[in-house]
């Protein structure tokens, strides 16, 4: 399989992640892609391609205005205003009827961010639009050639970000982006199977009404962790849309016999859907020695996991999302993809 992958990634590189009442290190980052890269060249997957520029209109499509000018301007505005370090919300619009756009930065960070870890530092926008780009790419590069499956390694991930807030180390929807990007060049039908172990709650706004995307989750239960507020089983989308959000939760502890069982599902409504194309959310935070997350998912079960949604025959991309610091990052993430190719 061949890999779509962009050095600017190390444009996000944060230096304080709120955790805990501390300022640690972020747990996204650059390293994380590194060790992907790496295993990727060491087993000889595939190649691995620079990304090309679809410039903003595809962003557009997803994102609103407002909202990619904050991205665009918020770390330069934190700077002007004398703050001294990385942007921090700290004032949410909590239980207000209606919310006034605050015309100050720090007002401003609340208006659009739906968690406080995430902070804004010098070259993110830089790198979260070089991530869209590689989400588009590599759509691109699968829908006008004969490959059955590729691999946007995208960095920053970008599932819990919505049309117009930031969170949970997103800034884009790389895959809603990608996803929209097929509609819009000749898929009628696409589905996004989000497989990261935190529910993609910005996918699944994002398609919410709609009946040509398909959103299915595997995710731990939100009543245990982030993003806490999205991902409960009742979600199953509204108007038009009904039915075409399918979540399935799952309590800390879970391992791979009975997160098989539920991608076992989520595939029965991948195919009965008659997906087009499948998109991937391709988090490895499901892995067992995953540093903030609560599956048992081991090494060899991601070449699993890859076989069972090869099993479906649809065009695949997989859009690289969650999986933190540890080296098996890159074994896992390249185990699913070449069981994906066996
Ligand atoms: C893309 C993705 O996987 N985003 C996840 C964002 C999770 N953010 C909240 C992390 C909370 C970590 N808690 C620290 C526990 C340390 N043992
Ligand atoms: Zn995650």
């Amino acid at each position: 399989m061949e890999s779509i992958f962009s050095e600017k990634h190390i444009l996000r590189n944060a230096k304080t992640e709120l955790s805990g009442g501390l300022l640690v290190e972020p747990y996204e980052r650059p390293s994380r892609a590194e060790y992907i890269v790496n295993r990727i060249r060491d087993t000889q997957l595939g190649n691995v391609i620079s990304p090309g520029d679809y410039g903003m209109s595809p962003i557009r499509a997803i994102h609103s205005a407002d909202f990619v000018e904050f991205l665009q301007t918020a770390w330069v505005r934190w700077k002007e205003a004398g703050f001294e370090g990385e942007a921090i919300p700290s004032v949410w619009p909590a239980g207000q009827l209606q919310t006034v756009r605050p015309r100050f930065i720090e007002g401003q960070l609340g208006y659009y961010a739906l968690a406080g870890e995430t902070s804004l530092s010098e070259g993110t926008w830089e790198a979260a639009y070089e991530s869209a780009q590689v989400a588009l790419s590599g759509i691109d590069k699968l829908l006008s050639n004969e490959s059955r499956g590729i691999f946007s390694l995208c960095r920053p991930p970008g599932h819990h970000a919505t049309a117009n807030r930031y969170g949970g180390y997103c800034f884009l929807n790389n895959v809603a982006i990608a996803a929209q990007y097929c509609r819009d060049n000749g898929s009628q039908r696409v589905a996004i199977l989000d497989i990261d172990f935190h529910h993609g709650n910005g996918t699944q706004e994002i398609f919410y009404d709609r009946d040509d995307v398909l959103f299915v989750s595997l995710h731990g239960d939100p009543l245990d962790t982030f993003p806490f507020f999205w991902g409960h089983e009742k979600e199953q989308g509204r108007g038009s849309g009904t039915g075409y959000t399918v979540n399935y939760p799952m309590p800390p502890g879970t391992g791979f016999a009975s997160w098989r069982e539920s991608l076992a599902k989520a595939l029965e409504k991948i195919a009965a859907f008659n997906a087009d194309v499948l998109l991937v959310s391709l988090g490895v935070d499901t892995f067992e020695n995953d540093p903030i997350s609560f599956f048992k998912l081991k090494s060899d079960d991601y070449l699993v996991v890859g076989r069972d949604i090869a099993e479906l025959g649809i065009k695949t991309q997989f859009v690289m999302e969650g999986g933190y610091d540890v080296e098996e990052i890159g074994i896992n993430v390249v185990n699913v993809l070449a069981g994906f190719d066996s």
